[in-house]
């Protein structure tokens, strides 16, 4: 937990999310600025920074964020046209929120290339 994080703060309830999943490991919120039909983020409940300060004990925790991706891509209905998962990193990589998560976003065709 670290003061400042708006994500931490989602997790200890202090601030409010449409929150679609939780567990002991992660919770799973709608993107307050939607970019797609579908557009949840996936976040860990321990504050990590993102995958550049990731340790090797926390690979079993980034496999969950995943299998937890695919489950709620399935309860979304978008499994089958698929979707696109994100984790931007550090500034150059556009994160915005110092709190390592994934977003799942998907219901309409992605564009590409990316960037
Ligand atoms: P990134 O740029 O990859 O760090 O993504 C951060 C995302 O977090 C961005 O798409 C907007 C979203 N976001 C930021 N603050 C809040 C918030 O308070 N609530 C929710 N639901 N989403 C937030």
């Amino acid at each position: 937990m670290t003061d400042s994080c708006i994500f931490c703060k989602i997790i200890s309830g202090e601030a409010k999310a449409t929150v679609v999943y939780r567990d002991e490991q992660v919770i799973a919120f709608r993107d307050i600025h939607p970019v797609a039909p579908t557009h949840i983020l996936i976040v860990p409940n321990k504050h990590v920074e993102s995958v550049s300060t990731l340790e090797s004990e926390d690979e079993p925790l980034i496999g969950h964020l995943f299998t937890v991706a695919s489950q709620l891509a399935n309860e979304e209905g978008i499994s089958k046209g698929g979707y696109r998962l994100i984790t931007n990193t550090g500034v150059d990589g556009g994160q915005t929120v110092p709190h390592l998560h994934l977003h799942l976003i998907g219901g309409r065709r992605m564009r590409y290339p990316m960037g």
